[in-house]
């Protein structure tokens, strides 16, 4: 899952630059909880998540979707290194969290609809499959210090 050519990573680098993490994160974190409904067990503590437009404005929501996308935005610089840059979220994420790894595909898939929706013409076949490998290798990471 590691090979990211020098254009992969240029491509990838170059979209996530205009990527805006805080309204991003919102709707791929909101687009999770609306479109696999079992996920927003793990966010019980959340508030109203009771309707997609509750789901969609909801301030936890968006708050815990930047972090999200943040910590991603720190992954993209260290491609080569998925695995290591993500090895404690990998843990917190098993021992503390219990969230099923393939929480992080299903994450991942609505990542990719989400740039695919904002970024519409520009999101062409060469920046899609450089984003399915980056979604493929960090929810391998992420899932790797599961026992
Ligand atoms: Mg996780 C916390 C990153 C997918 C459920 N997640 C966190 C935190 C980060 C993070 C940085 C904060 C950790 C801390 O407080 O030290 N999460 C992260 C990434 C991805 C991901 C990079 C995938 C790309 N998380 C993910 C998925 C779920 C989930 C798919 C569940 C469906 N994360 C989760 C929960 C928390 C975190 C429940 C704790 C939230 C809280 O109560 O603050």
């Amino acid at each position: 899952m590691g090979h990211f050519t020098e254009e992969d990573k240029a491509t990838i680098t170059s979209l996530w630059g205009k990527v805006n993490v805080e309204d991003a994160g919102g709707e791929t974190l909101g687009r999770l909880l609306v479109v696999y409904p079992w996920t927003q067990r793990f966010f019980d503590s959340f508030g109203n998540l009771s309707s997609a437009s509750a789901i969609m404005g909801n301030p936890k929501v968006k708050a815990h979707g930047k972090k999200v996308l943040t910590s991603l935005g720190d992954a993209i610089k260290n491609l080569d290194d998925l695995k290591g840059t993500f090895a404690q979220l990998s843990e917190l994420h098993c021992d503390k969290l219990h969230v099923d790894p393939e929480n992080f595909r299903l994450l991942g898939n609505v990542l990719v609809c989400m740039l695919a929706h904002n970024f519409d013409k520009e999101f062409i076949l060469q920046v899609q499959a450089a984003y399915q490998k980056v979604v493929a290798g960090v929810a391998n990471a992420l899932a790797h210090k599961y026992h």
